[in-house]
């Protein structure tokens, strides 16, 4: 139910935030970390970071924002035939890191909001929708993987 045109829209936008994965990762992190504090529990290796100043010279922070963008990319990609890259990735989110669901929207929360800021010219009403509906359908397939691994989430 996600057109052609709309994965149109979404990996254009996509293909500018590819231009530089670990500023815009960085950027995710930072802005899902001060606005959902909550999600900050999940990482003990960014515990140490207490302030903005320190969450941006985070090289570590910046890596993971990066590692994060480029397996949502991967996802995007396969325009809803991502079964084969979603699947280990429910399987740590649920199994290992033990992640809400709820977390997965806060994320996709704050990339729409990011994106729209950022590229207000190229990132219209119509592709903040796409995008929108693209992050949602990752989410929901997520959600039902979560339940094969036995995770309510
Ligand atoms: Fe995540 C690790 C992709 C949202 C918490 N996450 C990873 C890895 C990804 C990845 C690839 C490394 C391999 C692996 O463990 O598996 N995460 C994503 C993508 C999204 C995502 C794509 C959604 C767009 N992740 C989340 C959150 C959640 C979270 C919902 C908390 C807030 S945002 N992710 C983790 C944690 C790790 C991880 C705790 C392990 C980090 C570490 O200690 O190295």
């Amino acid at each position: 139910e996600i057109s052609d045109q709309e994965w149109q829209r979404v990996l254009d936008i996509w293909g500018q935030v590819e231009t530089d994965l670990p500023t815009h990762g960085q950027e995710v992190i930072i802005r899902m970390f001060q606005s959902h504090p909550e999600t900050t529990v999940h990482f003990p290796k960014f515990k140490h970071l207490k302030t903005l100043d320190e969450m941006k010279s985070s090289e570590e922070l910046k890596k993971h924002g990066t590692t994060v963008l480029k397996a949502l990319g991967r996802i995007l990609k396969q325009k809803g035939q991502h079964e084969a890259e979603l699947k280990p990735l429910a399987q740590s989110h649920a199994t290992k890191h033990k992640i809400p669901i709820r977390h997965l929207e806060f994320i996709s929360e704050v990339i729409v909001a990011f994106f729209a800021d950022k590229y207000s010219a190229d990132f219209g009403a119509d592709s903040q929708a796409a995008m929108r509906k693209a992050l949602d359908m990752f989410r929901n397939d997520m959600a039902s993987k979560y339940k094969e691994f036995g995770f309510q989430g």
